[in-house]
């Protein structure tokens, strides 16, 4: 189980595959699942909590093959839904598992309907999720959920599949 201060503000949530997480930009948008179980926050969620905060920081971890993984960013924000909820990650900071994430930085949110990434396809219907895919990705923790059995290689590596996963400020 992936345990945290109960004073985090959790913004996605993977730990038994019971949500689908390969929906549409709306969706996103709004967010999805449940705060009880699999759950994303909503980009709009996501933007107000770190507009305002202006110490927010991503805070990732991931269990893989019962292995946890901590990574830690000195700063964190999306902005605006007319900046396609791009993302504003600062230096890593902290972690055992590599910088996954930066390879994301400055990226717009991609979704299976609204394609924002550099690739020529499409990623989020590629890679079955909605992420700041670039050409695709490092990291890619609301594609298909493996279940903590996927990946394989380095801990980097693995972030890049469907983990059980938390992700918050
Ligand atoms: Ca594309």
């Amino acid at each position: 189980m992936l345990g945290l201060p109960f004073y985090c503000q959790v913004f996605q949530r993977r730990l038994d595959g019971s949500v689908d997480f390969f929906w549409d930009w709306s969706s996103y948008k709004e967010g999805f699942g449940s705060r009880l179980a699999d759950f994303w926050l909503g980009n709009e969620n996501i933007h107000n909590l770190t507009s305002l905060g202006e110490n927010a920081q991503w805070k990732e971890l991931v269990d893989s093959d019962h292995v946890q993984y901590f990574v830690k960013y000195s700063s964190f924000q999306i902005l605006a839904e007319e900046k396609k909820y791009r993302l504003l990650l600062g230096g890593f900071k902290d972690g055992n598992s590599g910088d996954s994430m930066s390879y994301h930085n400055l990226m717009g949110s991609s979704t299976k309907d609204e394609d924002n990434d550099l690739n020529k396809g499409d990623c989020a219907t590629t890679c079955s999720g909605g992420w700041w895919y670039k050409n695709c990705y490092h990291a890619n923790l609301n594609g298909l959920y493996l279940g903590g059995g996927g990946g394989g290689g380095t801990a980097a590596a693995r972030l890049a599949y469907g983990e059980r996963a938390l992700l918050y400020l």
